[in-house]
């Protein structure tokens, strides 16, 4: 019988995933110590309980009701989901926005490609057959899938495919195995999972959980923006500012000019500031915001 009042959430180890979900719960102000003999951490400032595990056992913890959540990639829940055999009781709750990449098709600089038609016949090398599958039978195309725990990007030049499927990042791998990008057919990022049939009670802590991470993420994003504006440039001045509802105006010892305080809720980038300065705005400061309350 599983305890009632507390949820246990499946938490990658170690790896790519592990450092900036620990960094996220301290953001929410959730303690989480994943000590390197630890695999069961007891969070004392909710009634959540974190169990570390690799992270491709994580979809079926959460869809077996071991656990209550998890956080994963999208492409290691899509994969485990679609090679399930019966129904598979874990759904995608709440999408955390780190851990992006993308399940592409690469093939050798020297090889041509035009469209999944170009698949046909060939042998491609993955760590996500299921993903793939899914993808070739969508397009009508038979092709040989061969499985790969690793080292997906040197299966071409060893003679194993004639192409991959494999993560990409930033890319920097295939150029360094003179692989190509041609095809992205999957988009992944870090989600909360949770068990379809989680309890009320549960649901609410899960909830609880959400809330406190949904505000850390927000303020994550969010910047407090202060500048100083001709007066008569205020109006043009505020409406650059990205996701700000309403700024302060305070006045300041030169008349003519005024300081405009804002809360911006998205991305203040390069080119927001280009802007601003171009509408007339100096001494521009763009300071992150530690945390917000909801
Ligand atoms: O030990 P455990 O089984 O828990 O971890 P793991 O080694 O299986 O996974 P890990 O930690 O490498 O990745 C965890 C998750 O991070 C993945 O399932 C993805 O959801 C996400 N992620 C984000 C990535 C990458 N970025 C990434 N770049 N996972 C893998 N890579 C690899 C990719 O396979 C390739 O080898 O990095 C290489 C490509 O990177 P670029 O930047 O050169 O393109
Ligand atoms: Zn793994």
């Amino acid at each position: 019988m599983t305890d009632e009042t507390r949820i246990l959430i499946a938490m990658q180890k170690s790896g790519r995933l592990a450092e900036k979900s620990i960094e996220l719960f301290k953001q929410s102000g959730i303690t989480v110590n994943n000590g390197k003999r630890q695999l069961l951490y007891r969070v004392p400032e909710l009634p959540v309980d974190i169990l570390f595990v690799r992270d491709d056992d994580i979809p079926n913890l959460v869809a077996s009701g071991t656990c209550d959540m998890g956080i994963v990639g999208q492409n290691v829940f899509a994969e485990v989901k679609l090679g399930a055999s019966e129904e598979f009781n874990a759904e995608e709750y709440f999408n955390l926005g780190f851990g992006k990449c993308r399940l592409s098709i690469a093939v050798p600089n020297e090889a041509d490609y035009t469209s999944p038609k170009d698949l046909e016949g060939k042998k491609i090398a993955t760590t996500y057959p299921n993903i793939l599958k899914d993808f070739l039978q969508k397009h009508n195309v038979n092709a040989d899938i061969a499985f790969m725990s690793g080292s997906v990007e040197i299966s071409p030049h060893i003679g194993v495919s004639d192409l991959i499927c494999d993560i990409v990042s930033t890319g920097a791998t295939l150029l360094e195995n003179g692989l190509k990008e041609v095809l992205d057919i999957f988009d992944s990022q870090a989600v909360m999972i949770r068990n379809k049939n989680i309890s009320k009670a549960k649901q609410l802590i899960a909830e609880r959980l959400i809330t406190r991470l949904n505000s850390a993420l927000i303020a994550d994003k969010s910047k407090y923006v202060m500048l100083n504006a001709p007066k008569d440039k205020v109006k043009e001045i505020s409406e650059l500012l990205p996701g700000s509802e309403s700024p302060t105006i305070m006045p300041l010892a030169d008349a003519n000019k005024v300081a405009v305080h804002a809360v911006c809720s998205e991305p203040v980038f390069w080119d927001t500031i280009e802007k601003l300065k171009e509408a007339g705005a100096s001494s521009i400061l763009v300071l992150p915001i530690e945390k917000r309350r909801m």
